[in-house]
């Protein structure tokens, strides 16, 4: 169970930076650790364990069989009993899809066309490595540190190779930092407004719930081994309601889907709870025990009776008043959210508010009850943090930073001293990814900025790089792997050698920093004392797990208690040590004492010139199941699956346009247009329009992909993006 009085509390930004990797050094010089620090041997014949590294809360365990030094075989472990036995299809034959692709980057290559153009030629590392480094040295000497920022993400999710000694390598330079926020913190930051920064539910336990709510996530997709347990919740009667704003394949397949206008759902929650307070359907003794605050919320959620919630989310008031008493009568009951819904201006709003439903029902004393949220705190907990985490004890608070949503407007910005002249890219693709994708490729395409990428492949980012470095991939390297979205942790072996000239990113700062004369000995740690020294920890969550363990079984699940129902008495990880429907603290920074729904105000509602000529609502989700994020978006087989993407549309917005199915169709706002190809659909609500997240720019007809029309704004907290504010109008292009 976490405890509130503990240090060890990370946030979803710090679990990323996990970067946050460990310490104790070897004391040994800095270049012969450095070449010994990038394989442990793999055998060339035989069997290893390993875990996807993707940004996906399943985190699946593998087997790999190789002989003579090659893949033969690959497929899921069928033991592990939460991913049982199966990959997702974006995944089952990464060997051939990724390490062994034709197209992938297997030498370093260094620019000779124009930026963005993507010519290339060969150059060996030491030639790469002198050349960064002479320039380097040139911009720390003239405009100093501040002027160099790296740019990663969750490429690769392991505590090695996410951000370990890339992040101490920035720290010590003095480097500009980056707050990595575009995924999670908004959503983290809402929710732990009300009960905490902790795991509230494990997911196995959804198959004990009776009344599933799946509120702005798309399970089949995203989330796809949590979905056996709804249905075998459902086998045992479980009702399942889907809230989206889409009729997505989870919502498909629901007992009950609701769509309220996107951004709304705050005012859904208040909405549920006045009728559950107004009918007294509240759990009277959980709620004197174990919350705060409620005769505050009691008289703040009179302001959202459901006539009026109704017209705010374009529900019936009927399906409201229906949920909210179908949700507080049916036990146990449990709200899975994700990260989706976070991506508006009032997202952690959303969260907060969503929040407090299960303390008012007293959902929390039952196994399968509650809400399922992230698991990434009982790693924090668990695991050896203090030693990992070098870089947070050497960075300088006071260097300044960039919020990695708005990397555009960081490279672009005039007036910015020292501007940033070199940008080091792993673990992402901010052409693709990041919003305002016009304004992030300017940035990218400045003659004046050192660019290094490292990657498996021509990414649309890679292309405007002035070097590249071939990045192993988690076939040929040593990592361990945490996870966002279950709790088990699985050790990777690497099962063969790095093909070509390909190296990790941990060996990349490793080289980089000798090369410019680094000396410190948490620089070169080597992948497997980093793994070693994180797993050594004396957590009970850690009892039994080892190394050696995991080296012959691949992964371990947490000792977590059994059943694990945290707060079934209250002691939440919040400064009361109960669920807060009223927070003094928030109140005292400023922000609302109380979950409040902020208004994000619709295209009719907004009179601006500006956004009138503009009037649909744009939202650009996970749509595509073969795509993760960016990745995967450029290969054969997966896009052979999802053929082409589609600008989705509700006839009667069709209809005003003059737009059939499969017109195509320019859709546009003053950042940018893109043109893709239309399906005139019921499964959208009208007012809103969907294109999916994860297409490459380059490969659309017109060079831009659904980043191009997002706003880089911020999230209410948390710092994350507000992807899903997009306004744009669409037009038919007639040919
Ligand atoms: N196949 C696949 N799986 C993935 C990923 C991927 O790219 N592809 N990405 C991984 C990553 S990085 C993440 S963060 C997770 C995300 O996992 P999810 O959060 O499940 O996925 P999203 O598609 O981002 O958003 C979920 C749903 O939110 C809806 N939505 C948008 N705005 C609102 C709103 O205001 N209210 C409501 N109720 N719903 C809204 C969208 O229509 C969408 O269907 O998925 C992970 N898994
Ligand atoms: N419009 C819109 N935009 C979105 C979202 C959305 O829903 N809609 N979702 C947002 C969310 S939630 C997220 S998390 C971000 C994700 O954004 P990113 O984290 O940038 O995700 P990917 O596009 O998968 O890019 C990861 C890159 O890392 C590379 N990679 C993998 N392993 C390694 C490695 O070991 N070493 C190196 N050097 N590279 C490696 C892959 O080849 C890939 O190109 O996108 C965000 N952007
Ligand atoms: S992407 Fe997700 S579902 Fe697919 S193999 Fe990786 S962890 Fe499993
Ligand atoms: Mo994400």
């Amino acid at each position: 169970m976490p405890d509130k009085n503990k240090p060890d509390k990370i946030s979803r930004r710090r679990f990323i930076d996990a970067g946050i990797a460990g310490s104790m050094f070897l004391g040994t010089s800095a270049p012969i650790l450095s070449a010994l620090a990038v394989q442990g041997c793999q055998p060339a014949t035989g069997v290893t364990f390993g875990a996807c590294y993707h940004d996906c809360p399943d985190t699946c365990s593998w087997k790999v069989t190789t002989e003579a030094g090659k893949v033969t075989g690959f497929e899921a472990v069928t033991d592990h009993p939460y991913t049982r036995g199966k990959l997702c299809g974006k995944m089952d034959k990464f060997p051939w899809d990724v390490t062994y692709h034709p197209d992938r980057i297997l030498y370093p290559l260094k620019r000779t066309g124009e930026k963005g153009e993507g010519k290339f030629e060969p150059v060996n590392w030491d030639q790469a490595l002198t050349e960064i480094s002479d320039r380097l040295k040139v911009i720390l000497a003239k405009e100093g540190p501040a002027a160099v920022l790296p740019y990663s993400y969750a490429g690769t999710e392991g505590v090695v190779h996410m951000n370990c000694i890339s992040g101490r390598f920035f720290a010590r330079l003095g480097a500009s930092r980056l707050d990595r926020h575009i995924c999670g913190d908004t959503a983290v930051t809402g929710v732990s407004g009300v009960i905490g920064m902790g795991t509230p539910m494990v997911p196995e336990d959804i198959q004990h719930s009776r009344y599933i709510i799946l509120w702005g996530t798309n399970t089949i997709n995203t989330n796809q081994h949590l979905w056996p347990f709804v249905e075998e919740a459902r086998s045992n009667g479980a009702r399942l309601v889907v809230i989206d704003p889409l009729k997505t394949g989870t919502a498909a397949k629901s007992d009950w889907h609701l769509r309220p206008v996107p951004g709304t759902d705050a005012a859904l929650a208040l909405g549920m709870m006045h009728i559950i307070i107004r009918e007294d359907l509240y759990d009277r003794e959980y709620v004197e025990n174990y919350t705060v605050g409620f005769g505050k919320l009691k008289e703040h959620v009179l302001k959202f009776p459901p006539e009026k919630v109704a017209e705010i989310t374009g529900l019936d008031p009927e399906e409201i008043v229906v949920l909210a008493r179908e949700y507080a009568a049916t036990r146990p009951s449990c709200i899975r959210t994700m990260i989706g819904m976070e991506h508006h201006a009032n997202g952690a709003s959303t969260f907060r508010a969503i929040a407090g439903l299960p303390g008012l029902t007293g959902a929390w004393r039952h196994q399968g009850g509650g809400m399922l949220n992230l698991t990434f705190s009982l790693f924090g907990e668990a695991l050896n943090y203090e030693d990992y985490d070098i870089t947070s004890k050497i960075e300088d608070p006071s260097i300044r930073s960039f919020n990695m949503v708005q990397i555009g407007k960081a490279l672009t910005q005039p007036d910015l001293i020292p501007p940033i002249r070199a940008l080091i890219v792993y673990n992402s693709n901010p052409a693709v990814i990041a919003p305002n994708q016009n304004l992030v490729k300017k940035g990218l395409a400045r003659e004046d900025l050192l660019t290094v990428v490292l990657e498996h492949f021509m990414t649309d980012t890679a292309r405007y790089a002035d070097y590249i470095f071939p990045a192993t991939t988690q076939l040929e390297h040593w990592d361990l792997q945490t996870s966002w979205g279950q709790t088990y942790i699985s050790l990777n072996q690497p099962a063969i050698a790095p093909m070509g000239e390909a190296k990790s990113n941990a060996e990349f700062f490793r080289l980089l920093s000798a090369e410019l004369g680094l000396v410190e000995d948490y620089l070169y740690e080597s992948d497997l004392n980093i793994i070693r020294k994180f797993l050594k920890s004396s957590h009970p969550y850690m009892k039994d797990i080892s190394f050696s363990k995991l080296k012959k079984n691949g992964w371990a699940k947490l000792n977590l208690p059994d059943p694990y129902v945290p707060y079934a008495q209250g002691n939440f990880p919040t400064s009361s040590g109960k669920c807060e429907f009223y927070s003094e603290s928030l109140a005292a920074a400023g922000i609302s004492g109380l979950p409040d729904y902020l208004p994000i105000l619709s295209p009719q509602q907004d009179q601006s010139e500006e956004n009138s000529r503009f009037p649909l609502f744009l939202i650009s989700p996970k749509s595509a199941a073969y795509f993760l994020n960016s990745s995967h978006a450029n290969q054969e087989r997966h896009l052979a699956v999802e053929k082409e993407p589609f600008l989705d549309i509700n006839p009667v917005d069709a209809e005003k346009r003059e737009i059939r199915d499969g017109d195509m169709v320019k859709v546009s706002n003053k950042s940018g247009r893109v043109m893709l190809r239309v399906r005139v659909t019921e499964n959208i609500r009208s007012g809103v329009v969907s294109i999916p997240h994860g297409w490459w720019p380059s490969r659309m007809e017109g060079g831009s992909s659904a980043n191009a029309l997002t706003p880089d704004g911020l999230t209410d907290q948390g710092g994350g993006s507000n992807f899903h504010d997009a306004r744009v109008e669409v037009e038919r292009i007639i040919i």
